[in-house]
């Protein structure tokens, strides 16, 4: 398929996606939105690939929700239309999705890189929920992803004020998992998704599953949700596989099954 604001491809097992409206430092617009999730549908659909990174460009990864395109808008419309709400379609994608990210991830750019399953970081770039700057407020998540990240003062302290956080600031408070020069970012990214792609899709997939339960419920809950996972794993054939693998201190041969 075509598509306009963004560039798809694939790497092996990943399928790499790049935002591509760099006029407007990748602001999220309804096409934008429209295109990534068609193309996350279409990795999750294809048996070949076992992750996805998405990225956008040095300067930005997204710089936030299309402002141009929303001044317009009514509440009339925000509401009836459900303004967005696309954006949850793109966090039920099933298998991996890493947040390459260089540059400014403002507002939605930021909301964005945090639907994603985790973030690795360039060193040059910058994160923030800057909508208070425009008399709004964080729109796709912010105000609650980024306090499960960061904790209530930080995430106050970046809604409240609109502040940017650089990449080592963010690798601190546990916004990013790791930060690598921007030279290496696709690169690096590409590795770390190349890597989960050659486990046993169905253990990553539940290992994805396990850990955004533990956002969704109580911890004895989720205690007993994981066990139950853990041992529906012993019905596959990568689990024989992988356990005789390193009995029999060789590389496994997982097949998804
Ligand atoms: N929307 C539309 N266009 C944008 C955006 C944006 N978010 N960000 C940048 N652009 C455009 C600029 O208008 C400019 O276009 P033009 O050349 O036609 O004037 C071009 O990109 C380059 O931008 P700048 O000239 O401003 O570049 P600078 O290097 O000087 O500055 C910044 C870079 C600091 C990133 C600056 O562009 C900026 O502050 N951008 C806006 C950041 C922002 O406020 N983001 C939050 C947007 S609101 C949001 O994301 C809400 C999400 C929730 C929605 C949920 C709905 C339910």
């Amino acid at each position: 398929m075509d598509y306009e604001t963004i560039i798809t491809e694939t790497r092996g097992k990943v399928g790499l996606i790049t935002l591509n409206r760099p006029k407007a430092l990748n602001a999220l617009n309804s096409r934008i939105l429209a295109e990534l999730v068609s193309a996350v549908n279409g990795f999750c659909a294809d048996p070949g690939i076992g992750a996805v990174v998405v990225t956008g460009s040095d300067k930005a990864f997204a710089a936030g929700a299309d402002i141009k395109e929303m001044q317009a808008i009514s509440y009339a419309d925000a509401y009836s239309q459900d303004f967005f709400v696309g954006w949850e379609e793109f966090t039920r994608a099933r298998k991996p999705i890493i947040a390459a990210v260089a540059g400014y991830a403002l507002g939605g750019g930021c909301e964005l890189a945090m639907m994603c399953d985790f973030i690795i970081a360039a060193d040059t770039a910058k994160f923030g929920q800057p909508e208070i700057t425009l008399g709004v407020i964080p729109g796709m998540g912010g105000s609650q992803r980024l306090t499960r990240f960061v904790g209530k003062s930080k995430a106050m302290d970046m809604c409240l004020t609109g502040r940017m956080m650089d990449a080592a600031e963010a690798e601190r408070s546990g916004l990013v998992s790791r930060v690598v020069p921007a030279a290496e970012l696709v690169e690096e990214a590409v590795k770390a998704a190349a890597k989960i792609a050659d486990f046993s899709l169905p253990s990553v997939m539940m290992a994805k599953e396990a850990v955004n339960r533990a956002y969704e419920t109580t911890l004895a809950e989720g205690l007993r949700f994981e066990r139950r996972l853990f041992h529906s794993l012993f019905a596959l054939e990568d689990q024989k596989e992988g356990m005789a693998a390193f009995a029999e201190k060789r590389k496994p041969n997982f097949t998804n099954r």
